[in-house]
């Protein structure tokens, strides 16, 4: 069983600070799921104020029962601070968490980087767009949520 791409509804939730990352990371998945098929008007997105409240607003995405996936975008820049640690981890978990509690496929398409440069690199520069890559994960994971609980 497969699901029509172009009836598919996708939140994404991105972060605002780093924000000249992130809008390149909300770009490349924007364009991805739109060069695979999935109508503008099928995307909603949801500015957060950081990386640290995505899991909140990705868990009321769910429970609203209007997507099909959430795709979460951040970048989260080490600094001088324990900050990095916190905000990375908290918002690796608690994505992960909000998929497990809800069977909805949530995405972590969160930056975890040194240094803005590497952030860069992989928010279309020389490393790729890990926003479009959270993107392709979230189209597979609908098919493949699909494919197992139709069995
Ligand atoms: C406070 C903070 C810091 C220091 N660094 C980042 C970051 O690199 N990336 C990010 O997305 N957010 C950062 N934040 C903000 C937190 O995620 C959060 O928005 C605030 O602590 C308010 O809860």
């Amino acid at each position: 069983m497969t699901k029509e791409t172009k009836t598919l509804q996708f939140a994404i939730i991105v972060a605002r600070w780093n924000n000249f990352v992130t809008q390149k990371l909300l770009d490349g998945a924007k364009q991805c799921l739109i060069e695979k098929g999935v109508p503008e008007k099928n995307i909603t997105t949801t500015w957060v104020p950081g990386s640290f409240e995505i899991p909140t607003a990705a868990r009321w995405a769910t429970a609203s029962n209007q997507f099909d996936a959430v795709i979460c975008l951040g970048a989260v820049i080490l600094g001088e601070t324990d900050h990095y640690k916190h905000v990375s981890e908290q918002a690796a978990g608690g994505i992960q968490q909000v998929a497990l509690d809800t069977q909805i496929p949530v995405i972590f398409g969160v930056l975890t980087c040194k240094t803005t440069e590497q952030a860069l690199a992989r928010a279309g520069g020389t490393s790729g767009n890990s926003g479009s890559e959270a993107a392709n994960a979230a189209l597979e994971m609908v098919q493949i949520k699909e494919n197992l609980l139709s069995n």
